[in-house]
């Protein structure tokens, strides 16, 4: 039986390809799906050399409806090859969609344990993989969990995290308990079929903070990701480092995606004891949706969703959706918390390389042209920052100058240092003036920067509409949308700013032939 076609459906399906690629704001370097509608990363992991992305995927159109699982591999983490496939709906537990999930090593078989969906509930299905993961089997007695926990008032259950510990298999489930906060439900098996309830792993409490700040814990938790940072397994005691467990999680509230944010603490037997709250990313919504895992040489890589900032609409127009982040390598700061840098295999994109010469940019004229420019680039600085002073790096400039020399559009990172000095200071992601175009999301980013003794490490990745900051680790990552197709870069800095260095390249893309919705 075919399904009739969703109304969102306006675009003709073989139109979707030449639309997306003739999109000048669709990104060339980071991996999107051949076209439609792409969200969440979901299996990530290396199975025998080969790097495995799966990702929430709807080949009908820019809209997310009866989700199934795309599917890449890579051999570099840079460069991905299209596979067929791997998860779609059919009747039963997954009628209405395939949602996120997790693969797993079930003792050489490959397992993607994901949420199936129908008549608006998702639970925890099965599928096991052929040895090359390119096909599928769906395990006839799905769902492998029947209902939610009994009793319990929930806001919504699914997405998974899943994990071998001793002799057995661990779960969990991202869930929120109706009138307290977000969850994550723990389970237990000896096989990944049957499963026994253990209990909350630990409960947020959505009454802390204002529902409008950017480290509310929502009503929900999506993709929990619980894992010891800094190497070590789960459950075996402190690892030598003593670095702390962390569960990452996306703080949901009624439909809405509001953030990704971790919990630092101590996973023991069945609960989480939580030490600290922080945000993942500071471009929030953009950067939604994470799940990691550790690769064969050890590190643990992770993926997010980075989300539009254009309307609904637009996206239909436009022919896809949906950027996928560039795998970045988590580790552990001195403070404790996560610190992330895209992994170094994307330098192998690197082309032009342009250095400016150190200099101190107090006195500068107010913007200084670097004579940088281009739409896919990756900018790497060495600053400090003297008490009181302010750096502005400005992206994406349209060439054709307006008032006093600016750019009619421009996306500006600010650092900024208080005048009392210190070791903390603030980055800033300024959209306001990054887009002629009315109806796209320029909502300000920021959050807080350790800076010690004013030096930063401030490192940029721009491709087209998305953009990846990265300052002594901290990650802000949004989408722009210039209509002037500019790529000017300029500088401009209040106070003193000693530029010790300033590298650009510009970034060569990674999808070379012609690629169809249905490889
Ligand atoms: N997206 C998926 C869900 C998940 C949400 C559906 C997060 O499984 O909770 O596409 O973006």
């Amino acid at each position: 039986m075919t399904e009739p076609a969703h109304p969102l459906a306006t675009v003709p399906q073989d139109e979707l390809i030449t639309r997306a690629d003739a999109d000048p704001l669709r990104p060339r370097f980071h991996f999107v799906s051949p076209a439609g509608w792409l969200n969440d990363p979901n299996g990530v992991s290396q199975w025998n050399g080969t790097y495995h992305l799966f990702y929430q995927y709807n080949p009908e159109g820019a809209f997310h409806h009866r989700i199934q699982w795309g599917h890449a591999t890579s051999t570099d983490l840079v460069h991905w090859t299209d596979q067929p496939v791997a998860l779609e709906p059919s009747a039963g537990p997954d009628a209405d969609g395939c949602w996120s999930g997790v693969l797993v090593n079930d003792g050489g078989t490959p397992t993607l344990v994901y949420s199936g969906r129908v008549g608006g509930q998702e639970l925890p299905c099965v599928a096991v993989g052929s040895a090359d993961l390119l096909s599928w089997s769906k395990l006839p007695q799905n769902p492998v969990i029947a209902a939610p926990p009994a009793g319990v008032d929930i806001t919504a259950y699914r997405d998974h995290c899943v994990w071998r510990e001793g002799s057995k298999w661990r779960q969990l489930v991202g869930s929120g308990i109706r009138g307290r906060g977000g969850t994550a439900f723990l389970y237990e098996s000896e096989d990944l079929r049957s499963w026994e309830y253990v209990g909350p792993l630990f409960i947020g409490d959505a009454s802390q903070g204002d529902p409008a700040d950017t480290d509310w814990t929502g009503t929900m938790w999506e993709c929990v990701d619980l894992f010891r940072a800094g190497g070590g397994s789960l459950g075996t005691g402190p690892s030598s480092s003593d670095a702390p467990d962390v569960l990452v999680f996306s703080a949901w509230d009624d439909g809405d995606t509001r953030h990704p944010l971790y919990w630092t603490g101590r996973y023991s037997e069945d609960t989480f004891e939580p030490a600290g709250l922080h945000r993942l990313d500071y471009g929030g919504r953009f950067f939604y949706a994470p799940q990691s895992f550790v690769d064969e040489s050890g590190r643990r890589i992770m993926f997010g969703w980075l989300q539009e900032g254009r309307s609904d609409a637009a996206m239909v127009e436009a022919g896809w959706a949906g950027v996928m982040s560039l795998p970045r390598v988590t580790s552990v700061a001195e403070d404790g918390t996560l610190s992330f840098a895209p992994v170094p295999e994307i330098e192998k994109l690197r082309r032009d390389h342009v250095v400016l010469p150190g200099q101190d940019l107090a006195g500068a004229p107010a913007r200084l042209a670097t004579g940088v420019s281009g739409t896919q680039l990756d900018l790497e600085l060495e600053v400090l920052l003297e008490p009181g002073a302010v750096l502005r790096l400005g992206l994406l400039g349209s060439a054709d100058g307006g008032v006093a020399g600016e750019s009619m559009e421009e996306t500006v990172i600010e650092l900024r240092r208080p005048a009392e000095g210190g070791g903390q200071g603030t980055l800033r992601l300024d959209r306001t003036r990054s887009s002629l175009d009315p109806t796209v999301d320029v909502e300000d980013k920021s959050g807080p920067l350790p800076m010690p003794d004013g030096r930063v490490h401030l490192r940029v990745l721009v491709d087209r509409s998305a953009v990846e900051i990265f300052a002594n680790g901290k990650p802000l990552t949004a989408r722009v949308y210039p209509t002037l197709g500019g790529g000017q870069v300029s500088l401009a800095a209040e106070g003193t700013v000693r530029l010790h260095s300033f590298e650009a390249w510009t970034m060569a893309g990674i999808f070379g032939g012609a690629r169809t919705l249905f490889p």
